[in-house]
């Protein structure tokens, strides 16, 4: 068999005037209100997308060191933004693929999240290639093992997050919370901190009720409660994009500041060599026929 992987993040726009294609990809077809896209606008412009674009750029890095360490191509598929998911599929097979591993560069699963990229690679891949898929790895010990590390020693009072989702999973029984939540337990007991809490962070204006407690409404609790230095730690997220540098890195801190509450956050695992090789001890394990190395 010839086996090629396809690795799937979410996508960003690498210029500013993609954003409103972006966002309308994200949104489905369903309307965005005008001030919602400019404040969007305005945070890409402050993240400085069109210089360089983290997510697309760790992608990059990550793609290039998994297929170095597997020894098999890698195709990055994202499921917002280009190169699509289908393009990357198109490439495996125009390589000979006939086997294609399915790896989503977020750990846990929910319909809302993981099921999408699923059913974009299945429609892509239309039967001309056995497809293995990778539907969660939030437990996989050297990804908590990765984290861990990132908190060991800390005194700080750890914050464990994730992007939020519609609360209506809740009673779809989606298992994302309860991957989660499971996640944070393992990093937490593996890292030594007994001293720790989980809080959602990056819920959309849909008009619906997310997931909480939200981030910022979390750090008013803890700095209530006394609590004066905290460290964040994304267990749902891995790498630098805007999620992490807006949502945490600009408001969640300047929340910090106004409460008086120390804030750091741990390094994402980005293209970190551990955690490639994390990344590619699963997709050998779902390969039917085993990579070099
Ligand atoms: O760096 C970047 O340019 C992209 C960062 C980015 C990541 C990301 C990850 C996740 N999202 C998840 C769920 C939702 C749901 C909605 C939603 C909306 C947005 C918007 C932007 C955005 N997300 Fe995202 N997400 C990223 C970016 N996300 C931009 C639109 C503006 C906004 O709301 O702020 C709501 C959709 C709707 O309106 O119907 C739901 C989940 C993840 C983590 C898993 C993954 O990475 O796939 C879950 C990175």
């Amino acid at each position: 068999m010839t086996t090629a992987v396809v690795l799937m993040a979410y996508g960003s726009p690498s210029r500013i005037e993609d954003v409103p294609a972006y966002y309308a990809d994200i949104r489905g077809g369903r309307p965005i209100k005008p001030k919602l896209l400019e404040d969007l606008i305005a945070r890409y412009k402050r993240l400085g997308i069109e210089e360089s674009n983290p997510l697309n750029e760790i992608t990059e890095a990550t793609r290039a060191a998994l297929e170095a360490e597997l020894g098999l191509p890698v195709f990055t598929g994202m499921r917002h933004w280009t190169p699509r998911i289908a393009e990357a599929v198109e490439s495996a097979l125009a390589g000979g693929a006939d086997e294609i591993v399915g790896l989503v560069l977020a750990p846990h699963y929910s319909g809302l999240s993981i099921e999408r990229y699923r059913t974009q690679l299945v429609d892509a891949v239309g039967g001309r290639a056995e497809l293995r898929f990778v539907e969660r790895w939030g437990d996989e010990p050297g990804f908590v093992d990765l984290l861990a590390q990132r908190v060991d020693g800390t005194s700080a009072h750890v914050v464990f997050t994730a992007h939020s989702l519609p609360a209506r999973i809740l009673n779809e029984r989606d298992p994302y919370r309860d991957e989660l939540l499971e996640t944070a337990r393992l990093v937490a007991e593996a890292g030594g901190i007994e001293d720790w809490s989980f809080s959602f962070q990056s819920e959309s204006a849909t008009g619906e009720p997310w997931l909480g407690p939200d981030i910022l409404d979390h750090l008013e609790e803890l700095a209530a409660r006394g609590v004066e230095d905290v460290l964040v730690c994304p267990v749902g997220f891995v790498a630098d994009h805007l999620e992490i540098r807006w949502d945490l890195d600009v408001e969640a801190t300047e929340k910090a500041q106004q409460l008086g509450l120390r804030l750091n956050r741990i390094e994402l695992p980005n293209a970190d060599p551990t955690f490639v090789s994390v990344l590619a001890g699963l997709v050998r394990r779902h390969a039917a026929v085993p990579s070099r190395g």
